[in-house]
């Protein structure tokens, strides 16, 4: 199957919803017959980054680390989906950079504050709030929203399948499938 390699950068808040829409997208890229690889927080704080917490440096590290091997992963020829929350322009536009530039392909995951604070699933805003986590997104630590996303997801409108269906035909219309 003719795939161009890509780098798709879900970027947003904790809970907006980036690792369920990617996790998802790249189901359906891979039902369809593409080879992909998703990196998230699971599969990399864990490992590569286990070092790293949450401060601004350490952030800056995470995010390079991940942009380094998504690198590697498209010289593979893979379409690499990846999900952090990546709060800072900067770091963005340095992997961005990093790439050839049709290959990079930032997913704006826009759900409001509101929204996922009122999800907390894992009822890490409510520490946050009340100061058990210090420096968290959105609350205590900048989220720096991109201006130009290649790809705009409204989460709180519209289904899961909705948000893969605008990623799919993004997609198409940018070449890589
Ligand atoms: C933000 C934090 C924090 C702080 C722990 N701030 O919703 P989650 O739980 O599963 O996803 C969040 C995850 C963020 O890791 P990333 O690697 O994506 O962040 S970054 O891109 O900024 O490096 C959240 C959890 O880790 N978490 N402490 N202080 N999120």
């Amino acid at each position: 199957k003719q795939q161009r390699p890509a780098l798709l950068w879900f970027t947003g808040l904790s809970g907006s919803g980036k690792s369920t829409v990617a996790g998802a997208l790249e189901h359906e890229l891979a039902r369809l017959g593409y080879h992909t690889y998703l990196l998230d927080g699971d599969n990399v704080r864990h490992g590569l980054c286990r070092d790293l917490g949450f401060s601004d440096h350490d952030r800056r590290e995470n995010i390079r680390r991940v942009g380094e091997v998504a690198k590697l992963m498209t010289d593979a020829g893979l379409i690499v989906l990846s999900a952090f929350i990546s709060p800072f322009r900067e770091e963005r536009q340095l992997v961005r950079d990093m790439l050839p530039e049709q290959e990079f392909v930032e997913v704006f995951v826009d759900t409001p504050l509101k929204v996922c604070e009122s999800r907390d699933p894992k009822g890490l805003y409510k520490k946050a709030r009340a100061g058990e986590i210090k420096a968290f997104t959105g609350i205590s630590s900048a989220y720096e929203a991109p201006e130009q996303p290649e790809i705009h997801l409204r989460t709180h409108h519209g289904s899961i399948a909705d948000q893969v269906d605008l990623c799919i035909a993004s997609l198409k219309k940018a070449g890589v499938i």
